[in-house]
C-alpha cells in the first residue's frame, strides 16, 4: 500500500483519513433537491465545504441515484465545466464523478485531479482517457445499471466477489501503465446491493477493498442509513457520521460525504482517542 495518493497537482498522505467533500450540479441528487444545480450554487456550496475542513472536492454532473436517466455528455460539460474552472485554485484536489471518457479528458485538460468512476472505467476509451495523466483514479463496484440495480441483486460471497472484481480491475489499470500509487478503490455501497451486503461489506471493509490500495467509503445519506434508522435523506447525519467512523476503523482512507463538517469533528475525536491529545 502506497503511503501517498498521487492526485493530479497534488500528492496526499494517506497517513490520517481524508474527507471528500461532495459538490452535485445536477438537478436531481436525491439529498440536495434542486439546490445546487445552477454553477455559482455549486461554487459557493464546494467554497463552504472548504471552509468545513474537506480535504477535497468531488464535482457530479450526472445523478447516479437508482432508477436515474443518462446525461448527455455536453450537458455534463455544461454543468461541471464552470464549476472546475472557478475552483481551479481553491487549493485541495477537485475528483469529476464521471463515467464518459469525453468527459474525462476534458475535465483534464481544465486541470481536474482526480476521475471517480462509478463503472470502474468500464466504458470503452476510459482507460486510456486516464492513463497519461497523473490524476488519481477511483475505481467502484456496482452491479447493473442505475437504472435496474436495485432489483434484487444476488452475490454468492459479496465480500469475496466484490474484492476479486476490485483487484481485477486494479490490474487492468496497471496493464494500462497506470502507477499504483494513482489508484483508489472503492466497494460501491447501494450500487446494486441490499442493505444486508451493504452492512457485510461495510464490515469487511478492509477485505472487500484489499491491501494494496487506499479504499475511499462513500455511505453519506445512502438509504443503508435510512434503512437502520427510519431517517429521510435530510435527516441521516448521525447514521451516516457513524458509518464513516467504522469504516475509518476498518481502514478507510477516504470519506465521501455531504457533511464535510459533521464528519472533519469525528475524526478529530477519533484521533483524539486514538492518539493521545497533547498536554
Ligand atoms: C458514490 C460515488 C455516488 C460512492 C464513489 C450518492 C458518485 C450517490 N456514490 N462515488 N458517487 N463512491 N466513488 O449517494 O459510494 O452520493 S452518487
Amino acid at each position: 500500500m502506497p503511503d501517498h495518493l498521487q492526485c493530479g497537482r497534488f500528492r496526499l498522505s494517506l497517513e490520517r483519513p481524508l474527507v471528500m467533500g461532495i459538490v452535485n450540479v445536477t438537478p436531481d441528487s436525491f439529498s440536495d433537491g434542486n439546490i445546487h444545480f445552477r454553477a455559482d450554487e455549486a461554487i459557493a456550496h464546494a467554497r463552504s465545504l472548504l471552509d468545513e475542513g474537506a480535504d477535497l472536492l468531488d464535482i457530479g454532473g450526472e445523478s447516479t441515484r437508482p432508477g436515474a436517466e443518462a446525461v448527455p455528455a455536453d450537458e455534463e460539460l455544461r454543468r461541471i465545466m464552470p464549476v472546475i474552472e472557478a475552483l481551479g485554485d481553491c487549493g485541495v484536489p477537485l475528483s469529476v464523478d464521471t463515467c464518459k471518457p469525453a468527459v474525462m479528458r476534458t475535465a483534464l485538460a481544465a486541470g481536474a485531479d482526480m476521475i471517480n468512476d462509478i463503472r470502474g472505467f468500464s466504458a470503452p476509451g476510459a482507460v486510456e482517457a486516464v492513463a497519461r495523466a497523473d490524476c488519481a483514479l477511483c475505481l467502484m463496484h456496482m452491479r447493473g445499471e442505475p437504472r435496474t440495480m436495485q432489483d434484487a441483486p444476488v452475490y454468492r460471497d459479496v465480500v469475496t466477489e466484490i474484492h476479486d472484481f476490485l483487484a481485477q480491475g486494479a490490474q487492468r489499470l496497471r496493464q494500462a501503465g497506470i502507477a499504483a500509487d494513482r489508484i483508489v478503490l472503492d466497494p460501491g455501497f447501494g450500487f446494486g446491493k441490499t442493505v444486508a451486503h451493504n452492512y457485510t461489506l461495510l464490515q469487511q471493509f478492509s477485505q472487500a477493498v484489499g491491501q494494496d490500495y487506499p479504499g475511499l467509503l462513500g455511505v453519506s445519506r445512502k438509504s443503508m442509513i435510512g434503512a437502520v434508522t427510519g431517517r429521510p435523506a435530510s435527516r441521516r447525519l448521525g447514521g451516516s457520521v457513524a458509518a464513516a467512523l467504522a469504516g475509518v476503523m476498518r481502514g478507510a482512507h477516504i470519506l465521501r460525504v455531504h457533511d464535510v463538517a459533521d464528519t472533519v469533528d469525528a475524526l478529530r475525536v477519533w484521533s483524539a482517542v486514538e492518539q493521545g491529545v497533547r498536554a
